[in-house]
Order: structure tokens, then C-alpha cells, then sequence
């Protein structure tokens, strides 16, 4: 298939990339470099400085033999995307376009505006070039779990079949988001469920929770495959932040009392679930909806795990609460449903006591680079 990947250079994004080549895809990776450009203004440097994308495509060419094309641009360059589209004619795209983090939207009016406009922008782009020029491309679009909040029932995947005054009807099941970032995924999940009602478009919606992880198979090609791995504040996800605090010796993170609780997932799961959606699309007129979660943990059960896993290569970790810079629920009912992908063929990599060595191991490897300064939260929601 040819599949355009927009956001081609993050976490996610470069990882997904390697990934469908690897498997014969024919793959376009677009990216404007924001996530670059944001981590450098807020001070957050990765782990490990990545080569930009064009000459990660080069390195990647040279280690396996498969090619991923490279474009600079934005997808909210709405002539810039309808030049892709009519020249590259995808038949499946993966959007990634989106600035994704939480802190970040919460950090000021100007920050909010720039993830309204980004995330909203970009979306509406994608739905006009899939209706205008290539009507049969699958769209799979990466949302979030957070988009649901936590209910005190049981969230199901993407739908809710509502009973009122003797009569039934499914709609997209009631969303309260914690952030403007994860408002604005719910905001343009809307968008894509209308473009399916109104013009027929075939649209994949991941539910995705916090990714953890670095050790794509690809990676061992080369190390400088590697993601775009963040361990700050604001782009670093917290099981990643918690194994970069243990390797440099400051206490965990908890923030307040750590039972909030989320469905996470290697970032190996992510790269299964995206090629499943992928080779298994939904149907011209469908706004399918899958939750992308493998396991859920308290963020103290991650703590814990961290501090044991730790312990085997002889680190000594503490674990701190700290006063939570978010407004969340701290003690919640949390059961979300998950079958859709394993239906699809999805077999889960748990987070097993390896799994965080390799993690420690590799991020022992760079620790040189590691910025205490990056370990306490800057953004409050207040
Ligand atoms: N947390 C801590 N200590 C830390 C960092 C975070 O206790 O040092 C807590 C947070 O308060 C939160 C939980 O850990 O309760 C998860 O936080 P996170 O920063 O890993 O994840 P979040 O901000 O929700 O966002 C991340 C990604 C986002 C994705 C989302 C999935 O940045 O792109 O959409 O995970 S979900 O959380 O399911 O909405």
C-alpha cells in the first residue's frame, strides 16, 4: 500500500515509518519539525539528539535496503497537503500531525491556541484531501484514551448505546477530557465521525493511552533509529520519565497520590496496532473506534515496578509524591474495554521486569546526557 504518514518524525511517528517499510509498504513521511522546534524552546533536549528525518531515511535505506520518502511541510498548509495528496495518491494515511501534549496546552493562552489550531487545522486539512482527491484513502487517526476522562462506569470502545424514555440510540460515547490537548482530540474526533456520516470517508480512530519504550526491532539496524525519546515534564510520558529518573537517581515523580490510573503500552503494541488497522481497514462510511491499550496501571504500580526492576541492576530508587500539578481524579473507577484489537490479531508485550532492564540499559548508556533539570513539573492546570 502507499501509506503517508504525517508527523513522521516523533515518537511515534519515525518508529511507524521503519516499520510499514520494513514490511513492503510504499511510505511517505511528512513532517514540519514542531515537536523538534517546541522540545528546543521549552529546554527539554531528548535523551539522545535523533539526525532530522531525512537523514534518518538515509541511514535507514542504508541499514535495511527499504526506503521511506521524506517531505518537509505542513499539514496545515492546506496547498502544501493537496500537493502530496494528487502526487503521491496515498491509499491509507496515518496522522500523527498533532502537537501531543497535555502540559504543554495547559502552559498559557498562546500554547492552548497553538494545539487548537495545530490539532484542528491539521484534521479538518486531512478530511478535505481525502474527500477532494483521494475519496478511497483509509484515514487512521491517533487519539487518545484520555478523551473518555473517568467516568464512574465502564468505558466501552468508542460507542455508548443510550436508553431514553423507551427508545435506544448509539452515539460516540460522552467525552470529559482533562487537558486542551485532549479536548482537541476530542474535537477532532468529531470532526472525522462527521466526515464518515456526511461523506462516506473510511476512518480508523486509535484510542491510544501513554506509550512507553524504545526497542523497535528496526532499532537494532542502526541507534540512530532510535525515537525521539522525551523524558521532561512536558513531552516525556511517565513510565519513560520514571525509568530516565531511576538511571539519574531522583526519587519518582508520583504526582499527589498516584492511583490515577491509565491503559498503557509498549511502543512495539503501537506499531502492531497501527499495521492492523492498516491491512484491516475500516469501511468507506465507518468512523471505527478502538481502544489502544494493552495493560492498566496506578501510576504508583508503575513506580513500583521501576523501583523493583531497578533494584536488579542495582540502582537505589525512592519515590516521592508530590503535589500534582494537574487537575485529575486521584482515586477513580477505571474499567475501559480492549477487544478490538486483539480481535484484529494484536498480541500484547507485556511490561514485564525485562522489558524495564532494557529500558534502564539503554538509557544507562546515555545517562551522561540526562538534565535533572528536566524531573520536576513546570505547568500547573491552575
Ligand atoms: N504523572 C505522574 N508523574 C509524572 C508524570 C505523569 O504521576 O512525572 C501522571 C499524570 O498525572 C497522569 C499519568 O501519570 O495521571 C499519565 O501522564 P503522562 O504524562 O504519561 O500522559 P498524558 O499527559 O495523559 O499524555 C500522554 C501523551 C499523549 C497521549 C496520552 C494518552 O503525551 O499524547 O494522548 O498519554 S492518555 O493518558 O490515555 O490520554
Amino acid at each position: 500500500m502507499r501509506v503517508l504518514i504525517l508527523g513522521g518524525d516523533g515518537y511515534l511517528g519515525w518508529a511507524t515509518a521503519m516499520h510499514l517499510s520494513a514490511r513492503g509498504h510504499s511510505v511517505m513521511a511528512v513532517d514540519n519539525g514542531l515537536r523538534r522546534r517546541l522540545s528546543r524552546e521549552i529546554g527539554a533536549a531528548p535523551l539522545v539528539e535523533v539526525p532530522e528525518l531525512a537523514e534518518r531515511a538515509n541511514i535507514w535505506r542504508a541499514a535495511s535496503g527499504h526506503a521511506v520518502k521524506v517531505l518537509q511541510g505542513d499539514v496545515c498548509d492546506y496547498a502544501f497537503l493537496s500537493g502530496v495528496f494528487r502526487d503521491f495518491q496515498p491509499d491509507a494515511l496515518v496522522h500523527y500531525a498533532e502537537q501531543p501534549s497535555a502540559p504543554f496546552s495547559m502552559d498559557g493562552r498562546d500554547r492552548a491556541a497553538l494545539t487548537l489550531q495545530n490539532n484542528l487545522m491539521s484534521t479538518l486539512n486531512v478530511a478535505f484531501a481525502v474527500r477532494d482527491i483521494c475519496p478511497k484513502c483509509h484515514i487512521i487517526k491517533l487519539g487518545t484514551m484520555g478523551e473518555y476522562g473517568t467516568p464512574n462506569i465502564d468505558i466501552e470502545e468508542g460507542y455508548l448505546e443510550v436508553a431514553h424514555k423507551g427508545r435506544t440510540h448509539k452515539f460516540l460515547y460522552p467525552k470529559t477530557p482533562g487537558s486542551i490537548y485532549h479536548l482537541t482530540k476530542v474535537q477532532d474526533s468529531d470532526l472525522l465521525y462527521f466526515a464518515t456520516r456526511i461523506w462516506k470517508l473510511a476512518i480508523t480512530d486509535l484510542n491510544q493511552g501513554p506509550v512507553y519504550g524504545l526497542e523497535t526491532p528496526e532499532l537494532a539496524a542502526d541507534v540512530r533509529l532510535a525515537p525521539h525519546f522525551n523524558y521532561d515534564d512536558v513531552f516525556g510520558t511517565v513510565l519513560n520519565r520514571f525509568v530516565v529518573q531511576a538511571v539519574a537517581g531522583f526519587p519518582l515523580t508520583v504526582y499527589g497520590a498516584g492511583r490515577q490510573t491509565r491503559g498503557y503500552l509498549n511502543i512495539v503494541d503501537t506499531m502492531q496496532c497501527v499495521e492492523l488497522a492498516l491491512t484491516q481497514p475500516a469501511k468507506p462510511g465507518e468512523f471505527r473506534v478502538f481502544n489502544q491499550f494493552t495493560e492498566t496501571f496506578a501510576v504508583t504500580d508503575l513506580a513500583e515496578k521501576v523501583r523493583d526492576a531497578g533494584r536488579q541492576t542495582g540502582l537505589d530508587v525512592a519515590i516521592k509524591s508530590i503535589e500534582n500539578p494537574r487537575v485529575e481524579a486521584e482515586e477513580h473507577y477505571y474499567n475501559p474495554a480492549n477487544t478490538g484489537l486483539i480481535e484484529l490479531g494484536l498480541q500484547p508485550h507485556p511490561l514485564t521486569g525485562d522489558v524495564l532492564a532494557g529500558m534502564i540499559g539503554y538509557v544507562q548508556r546515555h545517562a551522561n546526557t540526562i538534565d535533572q533539570a528536566q524531573m520536576l513539573p513546570r505547568v500547573r492546570w491552575r
